[in-house]
């Protein structure tokens, strides 16, 4: 076996930041797969180097010079990031592959870029294009694993890994775990929607917890589970087994359907600090959230009084909601919002505009072929930029309620009611930080910006009605300010992608292929 010299690199950040949320949490976002292919890949042997870039580095010169092959590991919003360093590893004629979240969704327009664009992702398939690792243009080959892995390395064989990247946390050090893959719940605009839920080996979980005991007074745990406590029992006794009660902070995403007050008693014994349960909508998704048929103010009410409960044990609680959906129509979602903030002071609430990433969820179909999906950038694709036109509304009274519930969510007012809500003192700082750094100054600024614009920039509104596709210079002077120095790499066309090549690939659906042209693959 030939030994290689392989560059690893996490785009935590799109672009170079500043703001102080991105400074103390950038390095905490890390994903957890580059560190699980670098271990892969050097347990062969290899020779491996990694780059977690949280927009704070000089990221040019933390690229590794000679490499033979690079993944990159990538969410959309970072994609162009990732198509410039693709250009630029080919120029040093090292072979290229793409995996994460836009590889997942937008396969057909990174088979463009690089050499192999992955799915699923297991140690089989990493080991054989580690094997293979030839040049494959124009069209990069699409490989993904039949499902995702059923076991990862443990933390103490990617440590080096955790560790180099933990160095850049300034104070607050997570480390990220996953207790389980997929899904059991089908929510229809979701990625996990068709992937089945996998719980992964408790031992394995035990072993983990017992490590990080050993490396830190006190640790901190993000379970990246798309979904936490799904067999709640299971994850709980494997925690109780070897974490002494309050030993390790640990943060989960969770369905409200989950965390009864029994559940959620045991979840503070067990130490969790932070929960971020899914509401989504004041009108749909009522099993999810455990309010059956109640909608509109009844549901805001009862969600209140569940997500009370939550903060009466639990000290930092994100409330997750959905703008944009089919469902709402008129002020009432933003409003019933509102409402839902007066009752439960101590949430934070984090917004997603409803966003169709190409082919990560089969309801995307539908909006392709109802031709709503708009070919905004990559670049802006985060769930901030909604870039399905909403059913419902015009662009500008969309932004016009969005401007209104940012502003009443984060205002001086509300960001000091959460601060004497919160009883922690991490907590209520991180929501003083973030309130103001991330979603303030960011969100607000952008929206009022887009708003601005569609009365006054005719080429962008022309766009967001889709009367043409061509990308507003605007959108284009942004992405060439965030990509500095990268922008030169950028391949030619590579702004532009087909917001319906989902719907193409479903049509043309070939019986050769191995790849399921449907589904979350
Ligand atoms: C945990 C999570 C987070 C965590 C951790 C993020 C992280 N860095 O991993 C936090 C809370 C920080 C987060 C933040 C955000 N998230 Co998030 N997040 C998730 C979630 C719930 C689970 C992802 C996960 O870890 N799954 C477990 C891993 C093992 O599975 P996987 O991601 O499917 O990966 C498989 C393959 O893709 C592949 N793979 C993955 N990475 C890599 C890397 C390499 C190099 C290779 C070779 C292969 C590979 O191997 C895996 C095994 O098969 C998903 C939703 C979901 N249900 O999947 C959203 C999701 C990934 N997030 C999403 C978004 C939009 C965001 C934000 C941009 C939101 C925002 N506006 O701030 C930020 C971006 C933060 C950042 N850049 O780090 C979108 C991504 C869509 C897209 N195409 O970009 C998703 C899909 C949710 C959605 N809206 O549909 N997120
Ligand atoms: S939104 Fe949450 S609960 Fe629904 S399918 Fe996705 S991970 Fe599961």
């Amino acid at each position: 076996m030939r030994k290689l010299s392989i560059g690893i690199i996490d785009l935590v950040a799109k672009a170079p930041s500043k703001t102080m949320w991105g400074r103390v949490m950038g390095a905490n976002f890390a994903s957890i797969m580059p560190q699980v292919v670098a271990t892969w890949c050097e347990e062969q042997g290899h020779e491996v180097t990694l780059v977690t870039y949280t927009g704070r580095e000089d990221l040019l010169k933390e690229l590794p010079e000679k490499v033979d092959l690079v993944f990159i590991g990538s969410f959309t919003e970072a994609a162009l990031l990732a198509y410039a360093l693709s250009s630029l590893f080919r120029a040093r004629r090292a072979v290229t592959a793409l995996g994460g979240p836009h590889a997942r969704c937008y396969p057909q327009d990174a088979q463009k870029y690089f050499d192999y664009v992955l799915g699923f992702t297991d140690k089989a398939l990493i080991l054989e294009i580690v094997a293979d690792c030839a040049q494959h243009r124009p069209l990069g080959l699409h490989l993904s694993a039949a499902r995702h892995p059923v076991q990862l390395p443990s933390v103490s064989e990617r440590w080096k890994f955790i560790e180099q990247t933990l160095r850049k946390a300034p104070f607050i050090k997570i480390v990220p775990l996953l207790s389980s893959l997929g899904c059991p719940y089908t929510c229809d605009f979701c990625i996990d929607s068709s992937v089945p839920y996998q719980p992964l080996d408790a031992d394995a979980m035990k072993e983990d917890l017992r490590f990080l005991l050993g490396k830190f007074k006190r640790p901190r745990v993000a379970w990246h589970d798309p979904n936490f406590g799904v067999l709640f029992d299971r994850c709980m006794d494997a925690i109780e087994e070897v974490v002494p009660p309050g030993r390790i902070d640990f943060i989960a995403e969770s369905t409200l359907s989950l965390l009864s007050e029994k559940h959620v008693q045991r979840l503070k014994h067990n130490g969790f600090k932070a929960l971020l349960p899914g509401i989504e909508s004041w009108f749909e998704m009522g099993k999810k959230s455990r309010t059956g048929q109640t909608t509109g103010m009844d549901k805001v009410r009862k969600v209140s009084d569940h997500v009370n409960m939550i903060l009466r044990h639990i000290p930092y609680v994100q409330t997750n909601h959905i703008f944009g959906l089919d469902g709402d129509e008129g002020s009432a979602p933003f409003e019933l919002t509102k409402r839902f903030l007066d009752l439960s002071p101590g949430a934070f609430p984090a917004y997603s505009m409803l966003s169709a990433f190409g082919q990560a969820a089969p309801l995307n179909l539908e909006f392709q072929r109802a031709n709503r999906v708009l070919p905004f950038p990559f670049h802006f694709l985060s769930n901030i930029q909604m870039n399905i036109k909403p059913k419902n509304y015009s662009w500008l009274e969309f932004y016009d309620h969005l401007i209104d519930v940012t502003k009443y969510s984060y205002s001086p007012r509300l960001i000091v009611r959460r601060f004497l809500a919160n009883g922690e003192t991490i907590p209520r700082w991180l929501n003083i930080v973030r309130g103001l750094s991330s979603e303030r100054f960011g969100r607000i600024k952008y929206f009022t910006e887009i708003r601005r614009r569609l009365d006054t920039d005719r080429p962008l509104r022309r766009f967001f009605e889709q009367e043409t596709t061509e990308i507003p210079e605007y959108f284009v002077e942004r992405i060439r300010k965030d990509l500095g120095e990268f922008w030169d790499w950028l391949p030619d066309g590579a702004i532009c992608h087909d917001p319906n090549a989902y719907l193409l690939s479903a049509e043309m659906a070939c019986s050769s292929c191995n790849i399921p042209n449907v589904g979350a693959a």
